[in-house]
């Protein structure tokens, strides 16, 4: 069976960004016809390439959890844990460290982002980044790995980590990863500022949706997210140069599971004070939920601590073996 990989960050609470992008197609993968076995990871280790308070790291992982498990996510059906419990991860990352190139990583636009200006004082795990991912998907020989847009250039990038380990070794023993990047909100914009992703890391929390708003938050931040003062169009088309309505109409669509055409079918002509509280009405509803069951959950810190090691355990199953024979083609001693 076809195996999906994909991971999030506990740096911080999620986002709607982070929903609509990742969470909610890991759903429909676990979920699918097709029997996919879907591995799920809270990649802890990702989280501390930029500083991390160690009790928030705690917290955020467990509520991370809580999260998947709250959106739908079986921890029975998929294999859910963290990151940092499967140490093939960072043993494979070497391998591929020593094969990833100085070019290709200095290519990587999401650490031209993250570094800023002061890159020489960026840590050397940011710049590395991209490598420990490519092991994250390939120590499970995932095929399908679901992401929003903004990951798309470090998934080529795991191809061509796989594509040169394939060459130099004389192997076809890692597969070629396909990202799945799908759906009406595969890059959910800040409410702020249509031209920036939505982003946990955001300074101001009027720009996002967080899972753990409550409905008068959701509703303000949505009253308040920016726009033009046009009416909303009946085409797709004009949307394509109002990135704020674009952007709210999106999320509308994602959130009803439809497509942007057939929601401007019906709501093109109105104005935003009337589509707004449309949308807060519906971001209301879909989220509540996911929201007060998290709650419920992270009241259980045991039961969700549990669970992660016991999907450590299943995932350890698979990577433990693929890690032993990336290192008999190696040509390591003992392997
Ligand atoms: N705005 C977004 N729209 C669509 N998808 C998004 N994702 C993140 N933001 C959006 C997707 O969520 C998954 C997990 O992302 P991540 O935890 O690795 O973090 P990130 O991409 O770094 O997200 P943030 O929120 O911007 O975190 P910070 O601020 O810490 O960097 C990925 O599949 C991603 O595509």
């Amino acid at each position: 069976t076809p195996r999906v990989f994909s991971g999030i960050q506990p740096s911080g609470g999620l986002t709607l960004g982070n929903y609509l992008g990742a969470m909610k197609r890991f759903v429909e993968m676990q979920n699918a016809d097709d029997g996919f076995e879907c591995v799920y990871c809270m990649v802890d280790l990702h989280a501390i390439t930029v500083w991390q308070d160690p009790a928030a790291l705690t917290r955020n992982t467990r509520e991370l959890c809580a999260g998947f498990i709250a959106a739908g996510i079986d921890p029975e059906r998929s294999i859910l844990f963290n990151q940092s419990q499967v140490p093939e991860h960072t043993q494979l990352a070497w391998i591929f460290n020593c094969v990833a190139r100085m070019g290709w990583m200095k290519r990587m636009t999401q650490f031209k982002d993250k570094a800023g200006k002061n890159a020489e004082n960026a840590s050397l795990g940011l710049f590395g980044y991209p490598a420990l991912m490519a092991a994250d998907i390939l120590v499970y020989h995932a095929t399908h790995v679901p992401v929003g847009e903004d990951q798309k250039q470090h998934l080529e990038l795991t191809r061509d980590i796989a594509a040169k380990f394939n060459h130099d070794y004389g192997t076809n023993f890692f597969p070629l990863t396909e990202p799945v990047i799908e759906g009406a909100a595969t890059r959910v914009m800040s409410l702020r500022d249509g031209s920036k992703k939505m982003s946990k890391s955001d300074p101001s929390d009027m720009a996002r949706i967080n899972m753990t708003d409550d409905p008068d938050a959701i509703a303000q931040k949505i009253r308040k997210a920016r726009t033009d003062p046009e009416p909303l169009p009946d085409n797709e088309a004009a949307l394509e140069e109002r990135p704020e309505a674009r952007n709210l109409v999106n999320i509308f669509a994602a959130l009803s599971d439809r497509s942007v055409a057939e929601v401007l079918a019906d709501v093109g002509g109105k104005q935003f004070s009337e589509f707004k509280p449309m949308l807060a009405d519906l971001a209301v509803e879909q989220l509540s939920p996911i929201s007060s069951e998290m709650a419920r959950l992270m009241e259980q810190p045991d039961e969700i601590d549990a669970i992660l090691a016991r999907g450590a355990e299943r995932a350890r199953e698979i990577a433990a073996p693929i890690l032993r024979d990336t290192y008999r083609i190696v040509g390591m001693v003992g392997a």
